[in-house]
């Protein structure tokens, strides 16, 4: 995964949420600005940002899984060298909070995930009677669920665009780039151990 042939260190971010939660039209809004008629994503769509992290330029790989039920076996795929979680909640979808909630729950139990951050979108504020960041934050258990990761609750509405920017810099800021994360470390530690290995020869 990623933006190849790239020289940009690059963070692959998940968008993860239920069907109808508003994922394909956020990704459209970050990569054009602008508003777009969507269909049920089937599959995936991914789209390539470009973003500052730490004063440096950075690629950012966005990958929005459909969120079908039948879809939702597939977004484990997705999970391995993601940086960061983004999940998407219809904050005006009360009859469907339970099911995200768990899919959520399910998602952060992935050993790939481990320590990955999450970013929370809480979208369609722009409803009335959308359930507020504070509600969403209660109902999701969130302190509970993400003891161990960084996480933030972040409204919008990807429609209009209220939010989008600013969960946009979030990503940016909790992503942990490969240079960062336990994987790399892991490798790093297995190359030194080979080498010193090689040198005994
Ligand atoms: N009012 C409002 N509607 C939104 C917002 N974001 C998305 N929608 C609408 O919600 C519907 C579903 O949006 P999608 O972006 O296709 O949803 P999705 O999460 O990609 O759905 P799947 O691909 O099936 O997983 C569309 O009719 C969008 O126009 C929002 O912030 N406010
Ligand atoms: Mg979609």
């Amino acid at each position: 995964m990623g933006l190849r042939g790239s020289k940009l260190p690059e963070a692959n971010v998940i968008l993860l949420g239920l069907d109808n939660a508003g994922k394909s039209t956020l990704l459209y809004r970050l990569k054009h600005n602008a508003s777009a008629s969507t269909v049920p994503t089937i599959g995936f769509n991914v789209a390539m940002l470009e973003a500052k992290k730490n004063r440096k330029n950075i690629a950012v790989t966005m990958w929005d899984v459909g969120g079908q039920d039948k879809m939702r076996e597939h977004w484990k795929s997705f999970h391995q060298d993601a940086a960061a979680v983004v999940f998407v909640v219809d904050s005006s979808d009360r009859a469907r909070m339970e099911e995200a909630r768990r899919e959520l729950e399910v998602t952060l139990r992935s050993e790939q995930l481990k320590g990955r951050s999450l970013i929370l979108i809480a979208n369609k504020q722009d409803v009335n009677g959308a359930l507020t960041t504070t509600e969403i934050k209660d109902t999701f258990h969130l302190r509970k669920i993400c003891s161990d990761r960084d996480w933030y609750v972040q409204p919008c509405s990807a429609t209009t665009g209220f939010g989008v920017e600013e969960a946009f810099r979030r990503v940016v800021q909790l992503a942990k780039l490969p240079s960062e994360s336990g994987a790399m470390k892991e490798n790093i530690k297995d190359t030194v151990h080979y080498l010193k290995s090689t040198r005994r020869r």
